[in-house]
C-alpha cells in the first residue's frame, strides 16, 4: 500500500514526525532476516523519536531487536507465553473482538493494552472473522464495558485502542461513540490511514487534528441552567426558518411538509444525494429527519450518506426509528445508520425505544421480555419507571435526546427527564401525527431553539419546546374537531397560530 513515491521508512519517518505516538511493525510476508532488518531500522527510527516499537505476532524478532513489546492476535501464540518469554517489563497487546476474549484477557492479567477491532470493514487485515467484522461502535462499546468494570475495581489498568478502517472521516465518531464517564479508548490504530497516503506527514497531521478537535456536533452545545419560556423557543423558530430535511416515506411526507410550514420552518423532502453537501455546508439553521418508515437497500445508502455529510458539519440530526421494535431487520436498520455517525435526537414510541434498547451495552436480555410490538403500534404496558429507565439507558448509550411519544410523552437527556402531557386521543387516528413531531422537533433544534437566541444551544430544551408545543396543538384542536377528518385541519390551524400569533 506504499505509494510509489515513498518508502516504507519514509512513511513511518513521516508518521513519527507529525504526532504519531506509538508504532507496530507488523509483517506478514517478510522472511525472517529481511523482517529483522526492518525492525532495526524502525527501532531506530521510533528512537529518535522517544516512541515506544510494539512488533506484531513474533516473540522471537522483538528479542531479537530489544523491541518494547509484541502484539498478539486470538489465533497467535498466548499472551501469557508472550509474557512469560518477554518478562514483566515489556509491552504485551491483545486483539479482542467479542467481550468473551477480553473477559479472558482480564483474567489472564497479562496484557497491557487490547486492540478492539474490526470497527469498520478494512482491506488490510484478510484473515478477519465473520463474526468480528465490521462490528461498529455498538459492538466495541460490549467490550469498552467489559474492560471498564475491570479498571474501575483494579489496580492494574489495561489501555486499549480501537482498529480496522479507522481514517479522518471517521476519527471523531469511534473516539464519540466510545466514551463512556469512566472508560474511553486510549487510542485510535491505524494502518492504511497513513501508510498508504500519497502525503504522510498530511495524513498524520489532519489524523491528529480530527482527534484533538471537538466532534463537529458537539461544538456549538451547552446546558441552559434556566428553561427559557416556550414563547420564545417558538419564536426563534419563526425567526430562524430553518430548513428541515426530511428523508421520510411516502405516506407521510405530504402532512409532514404542512406540519412544518404551519410552525414557520420551511421543509424539503429530499432523496437526491448530489446535493446534501451543499445543503450541510452552506446552511446554518437546519436538521436532516431520517424516518426508516419503508426502508429499502438504496433508502439505507441515501440515509448513511446523509447522516455522514451532516455529521461532517455538525448538523443536527433526528432519527425516527420506525417500527425497529416489531422486526429485526428493522432493528439492523437502526443498527447499521447508528453505527455509521452520530445523531442528536431518537424518537420513537416505548415498543421502537425498546428495540433500541437491545442495542445498548449495558442491556441484559432477561430485562425487558415485556415489551411487546406489534406493527407500527406499540402495545407495550410498561410502569413509568421502566420507561424512564429505557429511555436513559438509551439516552446514554448513544449519547442523545431521547423523545418517547405515547399518551404521555417523556424527553430523556441522560439522567434528565421531563414529562409532559399527550395532546389527544383523536392525534392517533390521523396518519402522519408521529412523524410530524418529528418535523416540529426537527424545526426546533434546527433553528437551536432553546430560547437563548445565542451560539450555543441546549438540545434537550429545543426538543421539550417542540413536543409542548406540538401537544398543545393537538389537544386544543381536537376540542373544536368533529373527528379525524376536522381534526387534521384545526391541528394544521393551530400548528399556525400556536407560532404565528407571537
Ligand atoms: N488488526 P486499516 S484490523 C491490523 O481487528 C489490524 O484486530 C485488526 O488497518 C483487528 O487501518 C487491522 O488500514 C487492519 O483498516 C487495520
Amino acid at each position: 500500500m506504499i505509494p510509489p513515491n515513498s518508502t516504507f521508512l519514509e512513511q513511518v519517518s513521516q508518521a513519527l514526525d507529525n504526532g504519531v505516538t506509538l508504532v507496530q511493525l507488523r509483517e506478514k510476508s517478510l522472511l525472517t532476516l529481511e523482517f529483522i532488518e526492518r525492525a532495526k531500522q524502525t527501532l531506530q527510527l521510533c528512537r529518535s523519536k522517544g516512541v515506544p516499537l510494539i512488533i506484531n505476532d513474533r516473540v522471537d524478532v522483538a528479542l531479537a531487536v530489544d523491541a518494547d513489546g509484541v502484539h498478539v492476535g486470538q489465533d497467535d501464540m498466548p499472551a501469557k507465553l508472550v509474557r512469560q518469554l518477554l518478562g514483566p517489563d515489556k509491552i504485551v497487546g491483545l486483539s479482542c473482538g467479542i467481550p468473551l476474549e477480553m473477559e479472558k484477557a482480564i483474567e489472564e492479567g497479562v496484557v497491557d493494552y487490547v486492540g478492539f477491532g474490526a470497527i469498520f470493514p478494512t482491506k488490510t487485515k484478510k484473515d478477519i472473522k465473520l463474526d468480528r467484522f465490521g462490528q461498529g461502535p455498538i459492538g466495541i462499546r460490549r467490550l469498552l464495558r467489559t474492560l471498564e468494570k475491570h479498571n474501575l475495581t483494579s489496580e492494574k489498568k489495561i489501555k486499549c485502542v480501537a482498529i480496522g478502517g479507522i481514517n479522518q472521516s471517521n476519527a471523531a465518531k469511534v473516539l464519540y461513540q466510545l466514551n463512556t464517564p469512566t472508560q474511553k479508548v486510549d487510542g485510535l490504530a491505524v494502518v492504511s490511514c497513513i501508510m498508504a497516503a500519497p502525503d504522510a506527514s498530511k495524513a498524520t497531521r489532519s489524523l491528529l487534528d480530527v482527534i484533538k478537535a471537538p466532534a463537529p456536533w458537539t461544538k456549538s452545545l451547552t446546558v441552559n441552567d434556566e428553561a427559557a419560556p416556550l414563547q420564545s423557543k417558538i419564536k426563534t423558530v419563526t425567526s430562524r426558518s430553518p430548513l428541515v430535511h426530511h428523508i421520510t416515506n411516502g405516506v407521510v411526507k405530504n402532512f409532514n411538509a404542512n406540519v412544518t410550514l404551519a410552525i414557520g420552518a420551511s421543509p424539503i423532502m429530499s432523496e437526491f444525494s448530489d446535493e446534501y453537501e451543499e445543503f450541510a455546508s452552506a446552511i446554518e439553521n437546519i436538521c436532516l429527519v431520517v424516518n426508516i418508515g419503508t426502508p429499502s437497500p438504496e433508502m439505507m445508502k441515501l440515509f448513511k450518506h446523509a447522516i455522514q455529510t451532516y455529521n461532517k458539519y455538525g448538523r443536527m440530526i433526528l432519527l425516527d426509528p420506525v417500527a425497529c421494535g416489531a422486526t429485526q431487520a428493522r432493528l439492523n436498520v437502526v443498527r447499521d445508520l447508528l453505527n455509521c455517525g452520530q445523531v442528536n435526537v431518537i424518537k420513537g414510541n416505548i415498543g421502537e425505544i425498546s428495540g433500541i434498547l437491545k442495542l445498548t451495552s449495558t442491556y441484559n436480555p432477561s430485562d425487558s421480555n415485556q415489551v411487546l410490538m406489534k406493527g407500527v403500534d406499540s402495545i407495550a404496558e410498561l410502569s413509568e419507571e421502566d420507561i424512564i429507565s429505557a429511555g436513559r439507558q438509551v439516552s446514554k448509550d448513544f449519547k442523545v435526546v431521547v423523545v418517547i411519544s405515547g399518551p404521555v410523552n417523556y424527553v430523556v437527556d441522560g439522567d434528565k427527564f421531563k414529562k409532559i402531557p399527550g395532546g389527544h386521543p383523536l392525534m392517533g387516528t390521523v396518519t402522519g401525527t408521529g412523524c410530524s413531531l418529528g418535523s416540529t422537533i426537527g424545526s426546533f433544534i434546527g433553528a437551536k431553539a432553546d430560547g437563548l437566541n445565542e451560539d450555543k444551544f441546549d438540545i434537550y430544551e429545543a426538543v421539550i419546546g417542540a413536543v409542548e408545543l406540538y401537544n398543545k396543538s393537538g389537544k386544543e384542536a381536537a376540542e373544536e374537531a368533529k373527528s379525524s377528518g376536522t381534526f387534521m385541519v384545526k391541528f394544521i390551524d393551530r400548528l399556525y397560530e400556536n407560532t404565528h400569533s407571537i
